[in-house]
């Protein structure tokens, strides 16, 4: 198509004109109501799903997608739709979306969308609105619910006609999916919703390709890696978002530069890998801080400052650092990047690594990586084996142990739960002391396999984010993994799991107590205090809501209840289990030994 200036419009011939009025009448021949060409421009961006709670202001929309190919997952509570649509993001990178109406439904959507932009995660929230004639004023429900959602999202819009419908949606997408991926937010007015339109939805253009990285910076970066005596690899979530996992492998497997991963990028290189030294995230305590110490150059691959301040591995500023990622680099203190290199991931890694076995073939002509770094690391790389040795032998040893006391310790029951999944199948973090055990000691094989929400960190995302995975994954077995303070604070929507069939396993770890507070009161003030409450029958709670319910009373039954959990295809299963956090202060420390 020929795309001409406006001021040059008078330039073109009768004949084309013409074409162009003709084109114009097929555009714009269907005048549609405005939910459904909303609802059209939802389809035309390929969503699945939309995750909501109605009220009155939102049933013009609910009748529009009442006639679109759409599925509505209908919650207990707006919280869950937004941890729903976050988590749907996280897993598919597609946009999840969620639907509240005014008010109320808006506030109460916030805690999750806030949790899916401060985690990356491509999430649309929309909330209805008042009619616009009554928004200058007080009226029933009516509040800035625009500049409420300013903070936690990256870009929000209320819609005031409904021709601009295609342009906002479309941006809306483009903005969320951007990297970094965020929520945004759109407001539906409701007699905006009821107007009417003759514009079609704008068809979703091709993905943005990123450029390649700048050839000079993948000089220096290489030299830089040739040059340093003990290069190490942290690889962050963006590893994730951007596909980079089988990139980072290669350049692992061919340069034998150790790596060590955050939280939300487990998975990415696997604990099987002989040269990763697994996760690190918990302040000061982490075993493999001891090979982060001895660096002199790390590689931060797509790694966010929010996950783990950079002043725990780099407080004392001795260290170099290459940034590759796909926005440049924060700024931290603690951050300052020797080279920066802001372009696809997968790309920058793959050409360094070329450039690495160019250089690999002029000094030897069998392109022998080891042989181009410029120092013998040998004595550093046995270091960095040692840790590898210990964090492992530390982890198979609960795997392997006999320890069956009960309550269960968190290693044992981690161990548990690893055997009894497959490779494939999906683990889902609540937020607590549980977290801290599953980052440390659940083993990972694959990105996007264990999920652990570390940037907001709000408790009660595990069950909605288990049951928006289920739809997702519907082969998978996903389990939610979460304390008895989390669980309780989204058990509606044991409710929505039942109603729609789907047969995730939660496992709840009960200490009466919100345990990773508790834990840092301890650890502080010598006592805990307004940490302790008392728990429900699980059991019979879970089975009241008509999900299968399990209260675990011995470790050796454990194992036995997983399998049967295994065996469910359209039951929700909750087992409850006591757990023994007498040791958890050891995660404050870097002697994880039980
Ligand atoms: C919504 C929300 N409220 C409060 C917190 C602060 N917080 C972090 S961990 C935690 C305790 C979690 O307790 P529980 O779910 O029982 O898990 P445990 O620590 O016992 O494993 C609290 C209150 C939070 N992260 N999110």
């Amino acid at each position: 198509m020929k795309v001409r200036r406006a001021d040059k419009a008078n330039e073109y011939s009768p004949l084309e004109k013409e074409e162009q009025f003709q084109k114009h009448l097929i555009d714009r021949e269907v005048v549609m109501k405005a939910s459904d060409l909303f609802i059209r421009c939802l389809e035309a961006e390929g969503v699945e799903y939309i995750f909501g709670l109605p009220g009155e202001e939102t049933n013009d929309l609910i009748m529009s997608i009442l006639n679109s190919k759409i599925k509505f997952i209908l919650v207990r509570h707006e919280q869950g739709a937004a941890f729903m649509a976050d988590m749907y993001g996280r897993i598919t990178q597609k946009v999840g979306v969620c639907l509240s109406t005014l008010g109320p439904g808006a506030t109460n959507l916030t805690t999750g969308v806030a949790n899916a932009n401060m985690d990356r995660s491509p999430v649309l929230a929309i909330s209805a609105q008042t009619h616009t004639n009554l928004l200058h004023k007080e009226s029933h429900q009516n509040m800035d619910v625009i500049t409420m959602f300013k903070p936690i999202t990256k870009w929000r819009w209320s819609i005031r006609n409904a021709d601009s419908i295609p342009e906002i949606v479309r941006r809306a997408f483009k903005i969320s999916i951007e990297e970094k991926a965020g929520a945004v937010h759109l407001e539906f007015p409701q007699d905006i919703a009821k107007s009417k339109s003759d514009i079609k939805p704008i068809t979703k253009s091709q993905e943005v390709l990123r450029s390649m990285p700048y050839k000079d910076l993948i000089k220096s970066a290489s030299k830089m890696i040739m040059e340093s005596k003990m290069p190490l690899i942290l690889v962050g979530n963006g590893c994730i978002r951007g596909k980079a996992s089988l990139h980072l492998r290669d350049f692992i497997d061919k340069t034998g530069v150790y790596s060590v991963n955050t939280f939300m990028a487990k998975g990415v290189i696997s604990d099987k890998s002989e040269t990763h030294l697994r996760t690190i995230g918990i302040k000061e305590a982490d075993h493999a801080l001891i090979a982060m110490n001895q660096a002199d150059l790390v590689i931060a691959v797509g790694y966010d400052l929010v996950e783990y301040s950079p002043k725990n591995w780099n407080g004392s500023l001795n260290k170099k650092i290459i940034h590759v990622d796909f926005t440049p680099a924060e700024v931290d203190t603690y951050y300052p990047p020797t080279i920066e290199i802001a372009a696809d991931i997968g790309y920058t890694i793959d050409a360094i690594l070329h450039e690495l076995e160019k250089e690999g073939e002029k000094k030897n002509k069998n392109a022998n990586l080891n042989k181009c770094f410029s120092y013998d690391r040998k004595e550093r790389l046995d270091l960095f084996k040692r840790i590898r040795k210990e964090v492992v032998q530390r982890i198979e040893s609960f795997n392997n142990g006999d320890d069956l006391s009960y309550p269960i310790k968190p290693q044992k029951l981690v161990s548990f739960v690893r055997n009894a999944l497959d490779e494939n199948d999906i683990v889902i973090s609540d937020v607590g002391a549980h977290k801290l055990w599953i980052a440390k000691v659940y083993n990972t094989y694959a990105p996007n396999t264990c999920i652990i929400p570390n940037g907001f960190c709000s408790m009660g995302f595990s069950l909605p984010a288990a049951i928006a995975t289920q739809l997702a994954k519907p082969s998978q077995k996903i389990v939610s993994m979460c304390g008895d303070g989390g669980f309780l604070m989204n058990i509606q929507e044991l409710e929505t799991a039942v109603r729609l069939q789907l047969p995730i396993i939660v496992i709840v770890w009960c200490d009466s107590d919100f345990g990773m507070i508790s834990l840092k009161q301890i650890d502080e003030f010598g006592k805990s205090a307004f940490t302790k409450f008392n728990n429900p029958d699980f059991a019979k709670l879970a089975q009241s809501f008509g999900a299968l319910g399990y209260n675990v009373e011995s470790t050796s039954e454990f194992p036995k209840v997983l399998e049967i959990a295994k065996e469910s295809t359209s039951i929700p299963v909750i087992i409850s289990i006591d757990v023994d956090y007498s040791r958890n202060h050891i995660l404050l420390d870097d002697d994880f030994r039980a």
